[in-house]
């Protein structure tokens, strides 16, 4: 008896066991899960379709891209697939570049293969000698990688492979991670546990999550990371370091992955022994081109450097009387004979310039178009300020046309609730991308001018701040992957739409089911302006809690630059509130085309999204719905916290389409998110109210505490900061 309740338990660990370790798998493994089809019309249709696999190719990147399929096709059509290197039978996926496939199969694809890029893949139903194959095919090993990543997705997808004749090729050249690691394995607004990159093991020891981010990045097409915070630290570039970031150049290269290094521009004082690192200095301009062929002899193919100067703090050459220019230029010069670009960040904004925050960039880079090297692009944030909830478009983009420039997104929730809210920001970067600039006439969308075709830009690129960390989810927050997952479609494609985004990324990481998509999606989609609502409505921007800006913190008034203190962005009084960017205040509007300029202007056609932004307007001011400012103010605060709650009940009918471990995060994480949805109307109405002087409207709850309690808290461990 004693005997077999010990062997009964004994089972019982087992199998738990074996269910939490797949559990964790499952939240580890991205949107790469590869379930198993279970429509059964479907499945059919891919089993009868292919019977094997045909990898031609030997580079290391062509025997990824069939491991994957293998991987992929094994585990969603349960069926082990004869991998051959040869084509024959019938019914296969040829897996190759156009150079390694026979001469017939060239013929059939070569008036595909000239629609493509060279990072771009055919994917096509073909017959030869009476037989039919699914060919994926590109100019280069890893068009075709990024051919299987799609073909597999479509099937994750559950869509039909039947007459296929797919072309697809990047629209940006550059599809950039920004880590904001540091050297110590922190990150500088990471959210999600410590650093990827294990410095003090490397080079020697290879984590395997090093090759599955690499894998994850490919997935979406990503084919460059930055490893290193903005706020650079210059050891990065000594050999000791320099050792490191070649193992990890090695595992990202057959992923069609180049790394960058943020350069810090005092690096030739702080660790090449020089007096100063002035730009003009030759033995500084040395110092550099020394440094970087050292850095390609290495890592040959070397992406370039990230550089933030002169920006909160950072060196740069306005150290030394110098400008941006300069600057850059220098270190183009550097990287050019090697092929390496220089992403030199637009994000300034002076201590010592009293002008509005938001005008600085464009005040000081518009006027140096046309001055930097081909190899020089600008990084431009999306907004004119900082990554808040809502920004109208960044003025500079459009502004600059004989400039390369390319869009900064931020992927982390700095100021979006961290890793515990959960926001589908390629609502956000839509919202962004799909902006009008009128730069060239209507249509001159932001999308245009990072896709260069508005004016033909020499290069392209587009970053995203990651939100990646070594928690086991990569993330913190499971729907967090998706941040990451949109960002490299968009990347891949600005000009996909954010539904089709989530719907992808919601099949290939939980479930094909209608009756999970359908509302989750639309959880999704809405959960952007649920944000805004509870956190920044009406154009409401940068009232978070200072340093760590966890929580609200709209009373923040004592610190020592006026533009780090809540108070100077709302600038709330007896009067109103909102921040005056128009003519009659700092005249921000009028650095955008006249079109944009007249619509933001004017506070009757400024969209009420953006109406706090451009305008200070009274708490008596009639909103279109008809509501009083401040009532409609009090009222989007609560339909902001409303609507975590739907977000709540959506998300607790899902649990039989869900493994129990995703399920209740998720679930605990939005009763977090419901709670500080709430902090966040109340400290931030009861502080207003203060000026408004006026009762909460009828539907608005009651706050839970006191101004002074809200105003007491404080966050002396927040991550990230
Ligand atoms: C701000 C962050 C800060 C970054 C800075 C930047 O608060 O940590 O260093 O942007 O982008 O959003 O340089």
């Amino acid at each position: 008896m004693r005997h077999t309740k010990k062997t009964l338990l004994a089972f019982v660990i087992v199998l738990f066991i074996i269910s939490c370790s797949s559990w964790a798998q499952k939240d580890y493994k991205l949107w790469l899960q590869y379930d198993k089809i279970t429509n059964s019309k479907i499945r059919s249709e891919y089993t009868t379709s292919i019977t094997g696999i045909v990898g031609l190719g030997n580079s290391e990147t062509s025997k990824i891209a069939v491991k994957e399929l293998e991987l992929g096709l094994n585990s969603m059509l349960e069926k082990k697939l004869e991998v051959k290197s040869k084509l024959e039978g019938q019914n296969t996926l040829v897996v190759g570049a156009q150079s390694a496939l026979n001469p017939e199969l060239q013929k059939v694809v070569a008036s595909d293969i000239t629609q493509i890029n060279e990072e771009g893949f055919v994917i096509k139903s073909v017959t030869v000698n009476n037989a039919k194959h699914i060919v994926i095919t590109g100019k280069n090993d890893v068009g075709v990688l990024y051919g299987v990543y799609s073909f597999l997705r479509r099937i994750q997808t559950n869509k039909s492979i039947k007459n296929l004749e797919i072309t697809e090729s990047p629209k940006i050249n550059l599809r950039i991670l920004n880590h904001w690691d540091n050297l110590d394995r922190t990150i500088e607004r990471g959210y999600a546990g410590f650093s990827l990159w294990n410095w003090q093991k490397l080079p020697d020891f290879i984590d395997q999550r090093y090759i599955d981010y690499a894998r994850a990045n490919a997935s979406i097409g990503i084919n460059g990371t930055v490893l290193t915070n903005v706020n650079a630290n210059a050891l990065i570039l000594t050999p000791q370091y320099l050792e490191k970031v070649e193992a990890l150049a090695n595992v990202f290269r057959p992923y069609g992955i180049k790394v960058y290094l943020t350069a810090r521009f005092s690096a030739p004082v702080e660790i090449g022994g020089l007096k100063t690192a002035d730009p003009k200095d030759t033995a500084v301009a040395n110092w550099w081109k020394d440094k970087a062929k050292k850095i390609y002899k290495i890592i040959p193919d070397f992406g370039g450097f990230l550089v933030k100067a002169n920006s909160e703090g950072q060196p740069g050459p306005q150290n030394y009387g110098r400008n941006h220019v300069d600057g850059a230029n220098m270190l183009a010069d550097a990287v050019a004979p090697f092929g390496g670009v220089i992403m030199w960040r637009a994000f300034v904004y002076s201590e010592h310039d009293a002008n509005d925050r938001a005008k600085q960039a464009y005040a000081e880079f518009q006027p140096y178009d046309g001055k930097f090297r081909d190899n020089v692009i600008v990084q431009v944030k999306n907004g004119a300020i900082d990554f808040q909830p809502r920004e109208p478009f960044h003025p500079l983009f459009g502004a600059m046309q004989k400039t390369p420039i390319m869009m900064e997104f931020q992927i982390t929730q700095e100021y979006l609730g961290f890793s515990t809210h959960l926001v589908y920001l390629p609502q956000l970067f839509k919202e962004v991308l799909d902006s009008d600039t009128y730069q060239k006439g209507k249509g001159s969308t932001v999308a245009k001018v990072v896709d260069g075709s508005l004016y033909n830009a020499k290069f392209t690129g587009i970053a995203g701040v990651s939100n990646i960390g070594n928690d086991l989810n990569w993330t913190g927050h499971p729907f967090a992957q998706a941040n990451w997952y949109g960002f490299g479609r968009l990347a891949w494609n600005p000009y996909l739409d954010s539904e089709t985004i989530a719907d992808e990324w919601l099949k290939c990481t939980f479930s094909n089911d209608e009756n999970f998509i359908k509302p989750v999606k639309e959880m999704m989609i809405k959960s952007r302006e649920t944000v805004v609502n509870y956190m920044t409505p009406l154009g409401l921007h940068h009232i978070m809690d200072t340093g760590h800006h966890y929580g609200p913190g709209p009373w923040v008034a004592n610190l020592s630059r006026p533009e780090w203190n809540p108070v100077y962005y709302h600038k709330a009084d007896k009067n109103g509130i909102g921040f005056d960017r128009s003519k009659t205040g700092t005249n921000a509007t009028s650095q955008y085309t006249p079109e944009i300029e007249k619509l933001f202007d004017n506070v009757a056609t400024c969209p009420e999204k953006d109406l706090l932004w451009f305008h200070h307007v009274s708490w008596d001011y009639k909103l279109k719905n008809g509501q009083t400012l401040w009532n409609g103010l009090s009222l989007k605060y609560q339909e902001g916290v409303d609507q975590v709650k739907e977000m709540q009940n959506i998300w607790n009918k899902t649990e039989k389409y869900v493994d129990g471990e995703r399920f209740k995060e998720v679930q605990m994480l939005l009763e977090i998110q419901y709670k500080e949805a709430k902090w966040w109307r109340d400290a931030c109405l009861l502080y207003f109210q203060q000026y408004s002087g006026k009762e909460l409207p009828a539907g608005v709850e009651k706050p839970t505490q006191t101004l002074e309690y809200f105003q007491s808290l404080k966050f002396p461990f927040a991550p990230g900061n």
